[in-house]
């Protein structure tokens, strides 16, 4: 089980990730913007799939062709490495829809 990451680490695997991404109090968000709904959704559905097979579920929120989202390790009530992986994840995604 992934273990809660402390402050110093926090800061240094969120360096690793796009600028798109940010921590808010405990969550890690970000927030994509693509040419249309379609773009979206076929992300939407990508990452999707890697989520199911990590075990590790997104909150996210789709208006059009935006795309907020929001990382939390809910069984740790705070972040992890799983976040981080999974944000590296969608960053490296998100480069095919730029
Ligand atoms: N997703 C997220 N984001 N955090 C979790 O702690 C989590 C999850 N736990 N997906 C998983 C499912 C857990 O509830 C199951 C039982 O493995």
């Amino acid at each position: 089980m992934a273990e809660l990451l402390e402050k110093n680490k926090l800061v240094n695997e969120l360096n690793k990730l796009s600028n798109k991404w940010s921590i808010s109090d405990k969550f890690l968000n970000c927030k994509y913007e693509f040419k249309n709904f379609n773009e979206a959704l076929s992300f939407i559905n990508k990452v999707g799939v890697k989520c199911e097979e990590m075990d590790h579920h997104p909150k996210w929120t789709n208006v059009y062709n935006r795309l907020e989202i929001e990382l939390f390790t809910h069984d740790k009530d705070g972040l992890t490495m799983k976040d981080f992986d999974l944000a590296i994840f969608m960053d490296q995604e998100f480069e095919s829809y730029e």
